[in-house]
């Protein structure tokens, strides 16, 4: 028994040390590294930024509305002369997105003295083009010395407040060091809403109380822009007066003060409400002779079917539309650019 025993020890002895002779063999393993190539002198000449994740929809989802209007149009597919049935259409499409009856007829004339060629919605992406051609820039500087400011008006509920802030958040982005002017001071909550802009993009905000007067927190803002040498001030104005005051007489004499040195108005934006449709129009006429408009700012494009109306107003308004919201975030204004536009709304 006790040789069985004996026996038994030794060949689990033996097992175990083959085991762990294994073991130690396999951890020298020599490797053997291909020899290594020379070092570049410089790896990585600059490291493009993480693209940051943008989950908002594409133009064409958030104008889907107005998209939507041109479905007849894009249904047909003939090339060549229409029929007057297919013009019935045209016409129709063309008055219920509201780009209004001179567009509408110009292009009607075109179609039935030359038919569409290339067929209906081509003609009339190049109609739409043909009178988008204004020119878009938005001037960013100002004098040597001097602050430049972007001023915005409009009557309430239009979008200005927000607009400011959607700027204010992209601007930022960019790099310039903004100031916000709280020149709304007909009710505290204007204020409010701005400081929540000015919190979540960086950018400084000069406020004052309920009832202050506009024209000396705009100067305030110049001066603590000037200081602190900032890029841009934005300056936001109320919608409405609290008595018989007029709103322009106000507005003329809030551009005054801001276009005083050290300031200087840059560019003055009327923000409309693109839901309104052509009732923007005649409120914009208003306010073309007392601020001096040099763009539009066309808000809430994403919640109306009548997205045309960009046409009707650069063309009715002589004014270069040169941002659109499309959207409550801050991410959802966008520079306003012609063919992307026109292509969402025509694009099979
Ligand atoms: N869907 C959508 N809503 C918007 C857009 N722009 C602004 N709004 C909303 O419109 C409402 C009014 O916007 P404000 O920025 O307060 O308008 P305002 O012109 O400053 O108004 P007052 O200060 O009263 O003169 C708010 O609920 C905004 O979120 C847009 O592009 N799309
Ligand atoms: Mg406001």
């Amino acid at each position: 028994m006790i040789v069985l025993w004996i026996v038994l020890a030794v060949v689990v002895l033996a097992a175990v040390v083959v085991l762990l002779r294994r073991r130690s063999s396999r951890h020298r393993r020599v490797v053997v590294v291909p020899e290594r190539a020379a070092m570049p002198d410089v790896l990585v000449t600059a490291v493009a930024p993480r693209p940051e994740i943008d989950d908002s929809p594409g133009l064409d989802r958030r104008l889907a509305s107005s998209r939507s209007i041109f479905d007849r149009v894009r249904s047909i597919t003939s090339v060549g002369a229409l029929s007057s049935d297919q013009l019935d259409v045209v016409e129709e499409v063309l008055l219920r997105s509201d780009v209004g009856v001179t567009t509408t007829n110009a292009l009607l004339e075109q179609l039935r003295a030359s038919g569409a060629p290339d067929g209906v919605a081509s003609a009339i992406r190049a109609a739409l083009l043909g009178s988008l051609g204004a020119d878009r820039s938005v001037r960013t500087h100002a004098d040597e010395g001097r602050v430049p400011v972007w001023l915005f008006v409009g009557v309430n509920g239009v979008g200005k407040t927000t607009t400011i802030g959607k700027l204010a958040w992209s601007e930022t982005q960019n790099g310039k060091s903004v100031v916000l002017a709280a020149g709304d001071t007909f009710r505290a909550a204007a204020s409010d809403q701005l400081q929540l802009w000015a919190d979540r993009s960086g950018a400084d905000i000069v406020r004052a109380g309920e009832g202050a007067d506009p024209g000396s927190v705009i100067h305030d803002a110049l001066g603590r822009a000037q200081a602190k040498g900032a890029d841009l001030v934005l300056a936001d104005t109320a919608g409405r007066r609290a008595n018989s005051t007029n709103l322009l007489d106000e507005l003329a004499k809030i551009r005054r003060v801001a276009d005083r040195a050290p300031g200087q108005v840059v560019e003055t934006f009327m923000v409309l409400d693109a839901t309104t449709g052509q009732n923007a129009l005649s409120q914009a006429q208003e306010f073309l002779a007392a601020a001096d408009v040099t763009g539009i700012v066309l808000t809430k494009l994403d919640g109306t079917a009548r997205g045309g109306i960009v046409v009707a107003i650069e063309r009715e308004l002589g004014i270069p539309v040169k941002f659109v919201g499309v959207g409550e975030r801050a991410k959802d204004l966008v520079v306003f650019e012609p063919v992307a536009f026109v292509d969402s709304l025509l694009s099979a």
